[in-house]
């Protein structure tokens, strides 16, 4: 339960930070809020005019200031490992995030999906799967909106994104499942390496009554083996979740009999079976009805920027993945392509590893147009083993592209990276490059 005594100060004043004011003040709760900007934008006062009503400290953060507080809510973009935090933390201060508020105030059943990539998309299939069940959803967390605003309706189920800066300030919540689709390489800038980012993701697995786990893949695998845990496979048959055939699969089948066919499913690539095998698991510890579960699976149409068919002229094919933003989501979709690939990739870095996608863009890809902060890091590890062009803006990186392309070929924008030194979010970056792409195919 929320104590309504304690002074609470919300760290960030975006999304996350907007939705803390609302549920604090909705309580009567003491609070403030405490932002690296200087002042709080017009467009923040606009969509939250609650902001104007209390107490708010501009710039950089200090340990003084945070100290005056019994509680930090910090914002996921904000590392709780920065040095005023850490400090207000070692002198007593209660340091959380939204989605332990929203666990300390909930009773109803949870499921909570992490994971380096696929995690919209998995959530999304829940959710689809859910409603074809029957079930009303609150479907939040990191995929945008806020996890307390679930706290309001009195939907069946509450499927979350959890993000593993989301998971580092949770220990309360208590999903009914969870699970950890994958890891690899991402924040790299934010955590030591890649087993601390790891150990953050698992964490999701605490207080979960059913656990479900990548077998394919160790960093998945929850610390301790119980009766609750289960796994998923696309190779390995003895899984609790699995395939009919590993190498081309066509139904989704499970240890206790279920089996749902993927003949209909509307989104392509092996990665998104395996995301509708996670989806199709997870719903079951909710419902017992497969057929339910392939309707839902097959209403999805994808979300946008994630491996979409955009434009088709003189037999080249245009995909926009924006939402690739590390290499292993960038390596999945070059994998998914049915044709050679001329790719647009780079942008802002997050001290990645590209060793691995130079191989894949060696075996897979004509050429490599290089976008944004990160180009010249990418290029030194791909060397001289494919046509490399450096391109200044989205329109010119589409120009060079189409000017490369031959009939048969697919020309992918999967960054492998952040946008933010170019776009104000991979949305932003997607319909730069749509736009493109549409005068190209005019
Ligand atoms: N800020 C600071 N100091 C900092 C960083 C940010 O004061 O060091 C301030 C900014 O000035 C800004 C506010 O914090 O005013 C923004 O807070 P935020 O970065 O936590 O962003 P929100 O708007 O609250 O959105 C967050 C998630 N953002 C991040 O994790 C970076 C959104 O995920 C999420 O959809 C939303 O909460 C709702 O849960 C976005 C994301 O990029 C999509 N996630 C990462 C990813 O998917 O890879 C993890
Ligand atoms: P997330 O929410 O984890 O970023 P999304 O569902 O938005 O994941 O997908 C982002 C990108 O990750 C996709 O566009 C695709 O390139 C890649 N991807 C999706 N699912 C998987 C998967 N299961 N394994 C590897 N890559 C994936």
């Amino acid at each position: 339960m929320l104590d309504t005594k304690l002074r609470y100060l919300i760290l960030g004043a975006g999304v996350t930070g907007q939705s803390v004011l609302r549920y604090l003040l909705a309580n009567g709760c003491d609070c403030s809020v405490a932002d690296q900007v200087p002042a709080l934008p017009a467009s923040a006062l606009e969509k939250e005019p609650l902001l104007a009503d209390v107490p708010f400290i501009g710039g950089e953060f200090t340990a003084s200031h945070l100290c005056q507080f019994d509680c930090l809510v910090v914002s996921p973009g904000i590392s709780v490992r920065s040095a005023a935090i850490a400090s207000a933390a070692r002198a007593g201060v209660e340091v959380i995030g939204d989605v332990e508020l929203f666990a300390r105030e909930t009773q109803r059943p949870v499921l909570a999906v992490t994971g380096s990539n696929g995690k919209s998309t998995v959530v999304s299939l829940i959710d689809c799967m859910l409603r074809a069940a029957g079930k009303s959803v609150s479907l939040v967390g990191n995929l945008g909106k806020p996890c307390l605003e679930a706290v309001s309706t009195n939907d069946d189920v509450v499927v979350i994104e959890l993000s593993s800066f989301q998971l580092e300030t949770l220990s309360s919540l208590r999903p009914l499942a969870a699970t950890v689709l994958n890891i690899s390489a991402d924040h790299l800038d934010r955590y030591d390496d890649l087993a601390d980012y790891a150990t953050a993701k698992r964490r999701i697995y605490r207080n979960a009554e059913h656990s479900l786990f990548n077998h394919d893949d160790s960093l998945t695998h929850p610390d301790h083996d119980d009766s609750g845990s289960h796994a998923f496979s696309m190779l390995n048959q003895s899984a609790d979740w699995f395939v009919d055939d590993p190498e081309d699969p066509s139904a989704l089948l499970s240890a206790t009999g279920s089996r749902i066919s993927v003949s209909g499913m509307q989104i392509s690539g092996r990665h998104n079976v395996a995301n509708a095998l996670v989806a199709a698991a997870m719903s079951s510890f909710v419902i017992n009805d497969d057929i339910a579960i392939e309707r839902g699976l097959n209403s999805f149409a994808g979300l946008p920027h994630r491996m979409r068919l955009v434009g088709s002229a003189q037999g080249v094919k245009w995909y926009n993945d924006s939402k690739g933003t590390n290499a292993g989501a960038t390596i999945s979709a070059i994998q998914g392509m049915d044709g050679p690939v001329v790719l647009i990739a780079g942008g802002r870095g997050k001290n990645a590893d590209y060793e691995e996608l130079a191989n894949t863009i060696a075996s897979s890809c004509r050429a490599v147009m290089l976008i944004g902060e990160e180009a010249s890091r990418i290029a030194s590890v791909v060397g001289d083993r494919v046509p490399l062009h450096y391109c200044d803006s989205m329109s010119q990186a589409v120009a060079c592209a189409a000017g490369i392309a031959r009939r048969g070929d697919r020309v992918l924008l999967s960054p492998a990276c952040a946008s933010f030194d170019m776009f104000q979010n991979f949305e932003a970056r997607g319909k730069a490059f749509e736009e493109e792409v549409q005068k190209q195919c005019a």
